[in-house]
């Protein structure tokens, strides 16, 4: 029998605080901006804020390198203005969960300002330091996510410092169970200030190989950088069981894991209720489906049915036992409408609410990436310092030093850049879109002008509005919730197309990620939520017209 949980029921709208709100003039977001925009949140129905990270940072990566867990970074506010977000958010009836990085930490955290003093200091053993090999190149052959090596070469003494990520983001040896209740002595706190889960930051990554042996092939970067030695490693399983005992049990939180490198069979262990690990975890293949083995910046061409054949996977997978995220776009990725829809004129507005009918009607939890709902795309600066992406920068600065053209890594950066998703949230038409009255960290989206919240909350027929409907579907409807999942037409090359039943209610779903019209045999039902504003179906036959997508309800 299905065990009902309050975030099965969820939306989750992911703000991410630099490029959210800006209160105080000083062209960064931050807390009290949030709190101005909660009753905006409510009325687009959601039940649950994840709030990527506000902790003190020196901003290396954007708050995900922690100087100080338990202190809120200047540039956002105070403990005080978090605690009243958090009451503002409760009073609401919504729920907040907390952005978790710990499989590593800023450089400047006084853990590893003391690791790096000696290799006697008790807190050494914190980070994984390892000698040089005996040519004095680094122990092995991993990449950064942020390119270069994953190695820095500490001279004062003498030893290199693993860094998945950023040189200033260390990452944290998980081996040493001084860490781990660190961890979890942080979590509970975080918890007992109110908390109502976490997503918790590649925490697949955190049980490294101990050998650290070399990657077979690091120029082929699958999704993680020659990551087959520290993705969902040796001891992960038993990290996240402790986790649950030492911090989660009894508790009535929802915890979600990004885990770039899982697959379905992999997540059916993280979230089968009954190992007591995580709720979901937020997989990778399906944003990877137009990445070479190069990487992400191998660009491939987007294909529905490639992205059909995966989405249908993970819904078949995790049907029956533990439970999926649902998403298109986060701070990482490029704009879904950009990628996945059409953002050219009049297809952009249809092709946004089709992906949207496309996930929403899904089974899973559904995630609504700040922007989403007012159908935002991605941006094109003409010059790399118009960029902020550590990612982006460093991997322009590596490319440009092999002779690569200018002009085809600004088509790159374009198509896949992380700051495509956090040009500042388009609140109106004023000046900046009225995100901030100063200077904004990354410049706004030039299209503010005509894709802004107010205006969008002004149009019955806007993109937010369908939000608000499919999120009040959501919660109206268990069918949508619980309901089976089986694909239809699963050979048409332009037509996404599936079913969801419970208990005699059969939901239909048909999106069609062509310019073109495509002809469909369709079931009969009720219209439930559609995108154009009638519906060409005679007899049998369903006539789609470009992105369209419809919802037929039998009961
Ligand atoms: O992202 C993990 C991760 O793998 C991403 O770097 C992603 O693969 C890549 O950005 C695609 O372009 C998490 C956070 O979401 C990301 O913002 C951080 O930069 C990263 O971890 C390090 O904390
Ligand atoms: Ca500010």
């Amino acid at each position: 029998m299905e065990q009902k949980r309050w975030w099965k029921e969820s939306v989750v709208y992911q703000v991410y605080p630099r490029s959210f709100n800006d209160s105080n003039g000083d062209g960064i977001g931050d807390i009290p901006g949030i709190i101005e925009k909660l009753d905006y949140l409510k009325e687009l129905g959601i039940d649950v804020i994840w709030l990527s990270p506000v902790y003190d940072s020196p901003n290396d990566d954007n708050g995900y390198d922690i100087r100080n867990y338990r202190e809120i970074m200047d540039e956002f506010g105070t403990m005080e203005d978090w605690k009243k977000m958090t009451e503002e958010i409760h009073r609401r009836g919504m729920k907040l969960v907390m952005d978790l990085v710990v499989n590593h930490s800023s450089d400047e955290h006084p853990w590893f300002v003391e690791s790096r003093s000696s290799r006697e200091n008790p807190y050494r053993d914190y980070y994984i330091w390892r000698p040089a090999r005996a040519d004095g190149s680094a122990p092995n052959n991993w990449a950064s996510a942020f390119s270069g090596p994953a190695w820095e070469f500490d001279e004062k003494t003498g030893e290199y410092y693993l860094h998945i990520f950023s040189k200033k983001q260390p990452d944290l040896n998980w081996e040493n169970e001084q860490v781990r209740n660190e961890v979890y002595d942080m979590m509970t706190w975080w918890l007992d200030q109110g908390v109502d889960g976490f997503r918790m930051d590649v925490i697949n990554f955190i049980s490294k190989e101990p050998e650290l042996p070399d990657a077979a092939n690091p120029d082929n970067m699958p999704v993680v950088f020659g990551g087959e030695h520290f993705m969902n490693g040796p001891r992960i399983h038993e990290f996240m069981h402790e986790m649950h005992e030492r911090v989660l049990k009894g508790r009535d939180v929802m915890t979600v894991g990004e885990m770039p490198g899982v697959d379905e069979k992999e997540a059916i262990r993280y979230t089968s209720p009954d190992r007591q690990e995580l709720d979901m975890v937020f997989q990778f293949e399906h944003v990877d489906l137009d990445s070479g083995p190069g990487g992400k910046w191998d660009l491939r061409p987007f294909s529905m049915p490639a992205l059909r054949d995966n989405l249908v996977k993970w819904q078949k997978a995790l049907e029956k036992e533990g439970w999926n995220s649902l998403y298109l776009n986060n701070h990482d990725q490029p704009r879904m409408v950009s990628r996945f829809g059409n953002d050219s004129g009049r297809h952009r507005v249809r092709s946004a609410k089709m992906l949207a009918v496309l996930l929403h009607m899904m089974r899973g939890t559904p995630y609504v990436y700040q922007g989403e709902e007012l159908g935002m795309t991605n941006v094109r600066f003409h010059s790399i310092e118009s960029y902020q992406d550590i990612e982006t920068r460093n991997m322009y600065a590596e490319m440009r030093n092999e002779g690569v053209p200018h002009e085809q890594l600004m088509e790159q950066i374009y198509v896949k850049g992380r700051d495509n998703a956090r040009t500042p949230m388009q609140w109106n038409a004023e000046k900046h879109a009225g995100f901030t009255d100063g200077e904004p960290w990354l410049a706004v989206n030039p299209n503010f002008e005509e894709i802004n919240a107010q205006s969008a909350v002004a149009d019955p027929n806007s993109v937010y509005h369908f939000y608000r409907r499919l999120i009040h579907l959501r919660h109206t409807h268990d069918v949508i919730v619980y309901g089976s999942f089986d694909v239809l037409l699963e050979d048409h090359p332009d037509v996404f197309a599936y079913e969801r039943v419970l208990d005699g209610e059969r939901l239909t779903v048909y999106c069609s990620f062509s310019d073109q019209e495509a002809a469909v045999p369709a079931e009969a039902g009720e219209v439930l939520i559609r995108n154009y504003s009638d519906t060409l179906r005679d007899g049998n036959q369903l006539t789609l017209r470009p992105y369209e997508a419809v919802v037929f309800l039998e009961q």
